[in-house]
C-alpha cells in the first residue's frame, strides 16, 4: 500500500499524526500527491460544517476562534482549526503566535489546530487550504473553523468556501470599513465588532448597520452584528447561537447544498486552471513554436494577441 493510502487509513481511524502528515503532503503537493489523497478521502467528506473567520491583522481572529472552539467543545462538538497565514511563510512566527493564543484548545483531543503558510505557485495556498479542510472533514471534525486575514483574493476565495462567514471588525476602524466594503461586506453572514471594551464599539456597530442597509444584496438572511470581547470570552455564546441560526437558515432553504455546489465548482475550476497551467503551458513552453513566437514579438513582427491566438490554435490541434 502506498504511503498516502496508509496515512488515509490511519486518519479514518482517528490518528492525529496521520492528519498532520496528510496536511503537510497536500501543502507541498509533490508528485501530484494531493490528487491521490483527495481521491481516497472524497467518500468520507461532506459532513463537517465550515465556518470562516476573517478580519484585519490583530482584530482578534485567533482569540475569538479559540473561544468559539471552547464553546463548541462544551456542546461536545469536535473542532478543526485552520489558521491561514499568507504573510509569514518562513519564520513560523505567526504559527507559534497562534499556537500560544490557542493553547487552551491544544491539549484537547477533540480539537485539531493547524497553520498554513504561503507555498508554491499563485493560488496554491487556497488549494492547499481547501484540501486541508477536506482532510479534517474526513478526520471526523464536526466543525472546521478557518481563520484568514481579510485581504487579497486568495483569502476571499477561502472565505467563500465556508458555509458561514464571520467578518471581524474593531472599534475605530471607520476608514477600514470603507476600504473593505467592496469585498468583505458581501461575504459576511455574521459581523462581529470585537474589542468592544474599547471606545467607539457602538459607533462601529451603527456604521456597519448603515452600510448593510445600503447593500443592494437584499437577502432574507439579515447579517446580525454582535459585539464581543474575545479576550474575556464575552459575546461568544451569542456568536455561536448566530452561527447555529445561520446554519438552520441555510438548511431549511436548501441553501447549504447551494453553498456546497459553489464550493465544489470553485475548487474544480481552481484545480483545472492549475492543471491547464502546469501541464499544457509547461509543455508548450518546451516547444519550438512558442520560442519562435516569442522571438517574433521581440522583433516587432507579431503582436501579443496574435501570438496568443497562434498558441491557442497549436493547443487545440494537440487536444
Ligand atoms: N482589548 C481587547 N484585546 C483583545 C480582544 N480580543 C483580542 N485581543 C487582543 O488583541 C491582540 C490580537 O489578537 P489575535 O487574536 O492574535 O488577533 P488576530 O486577528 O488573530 O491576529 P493575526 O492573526 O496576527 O492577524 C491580542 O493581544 C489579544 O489578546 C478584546 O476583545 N479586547
Ligand atoms: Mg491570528
Amino acid at each position: 500500500m502506498s504511503d498516502s493510502a496508509e496515512l488515509v487509513k490511519r486518519l479514518l481511524k482517528g490518528d492525529r499524526r496521520a492528519a498532520a502528515k496528510l496536511i503537510t503532503l497536500v501543502e507541498n503537493d509533490n508528485n501530484g500527491q494531493s490528487a491521490k489523497i483527495m481521491h481516497l478521502l472524497h467518500p468520507h467528506t461532506k459532513k463537517a460544517y465550515i465556518v470562516g473567520v476573517t478580519g484585519a491583522p490583530g482584530s482578534g481572529k485567533s482569540t475569538l476562534t479559540d473561544r468559539l472552539t471552547h464553546e463548541l467543545r462544551t456542546k461536545e462538538k469536535t473542532v478543526g482549526v485552520i489558521a491561514v497565514d499568507p504573510t509569514s511563510p518562513f519564520t513560523g512566527g505567526a504559527l507559534l503566535g497562534d499556537r500560544i493564543r490557542m493553547k487552551e484548545s491544544c491539549t484537547d483531543k477533540g480539537v485539531f489546530i493547524r497553520s498554513m503558510g504561503t507555498r508554491g505557485s499563485l493560488g496554491g495556498l487556497s488549494r492547499a487550504t481547501n484540501n486541508a479542510i477536506r482532510i479534517l472533514d474526513a478526520f471526523g471534525k464536526d466543525f472546521i473553523l478557518v481563520e484568514t486575514v481579510g485581504a487579497g483574493q486568495s483569502e476571499v476565495d477561502i472565505v467563500n468556501s465556508a458555509y458561514t462567514s464571520i467578518v471581524i471588525l474593531v472599534p475605530g476602524m471607520g476608514d477600514d470599513i470603507q476600504a473593505i466594503k467592496a469585498g468583505i461586506l458581501e461575504i459576511g453572514d455574521i459581523f462581529v465588532v470585537n474589542k468592544a471594551d474599547r471606545d467607539g464599539a457602538d459607533r462601529t456597530v451603527m456604521e456597519l448597520e448603515m452600510m448593510l442597509e445600503l447593500n443592494p444584496k437584499k437577502n432574507v438572511w439579515r447579517p446580525p452584528i454582535i459585539k464581543t470581547i474575545a479576550s474575556r470570552g464575552e459575546g461568544v455564546e451569542e456568536l455561536l447561537s448566530c452561527i447555529e441560526k445561520h446554519r438552520s437558515y441555510l438548511e431549511s432553504n436548501n441553501l447549504l447544498e447551494k453553498r456546497q455546489d459553489c464550493r465544489n465548482e470553485s475548487e474544480l475550476m481552481d484545480v483545472l486552471s492549475y492543471r491547464i497551467n502546469k501541464y499544457l503551458l509547461d509543455d508548450l513552453k518546451q516547444s519550438g513554436s512558442y520560442t519562435d513566437l516569442l522571438k517574433k514579438i521581440c522583433e516587432q513582427k507579431i503582436d501579443i494577441y496574435t501570438a496568443a491566438d497562434e498558441i491557442l490554435k497549436i493547443l487545440w490541434k494537440k487536444s
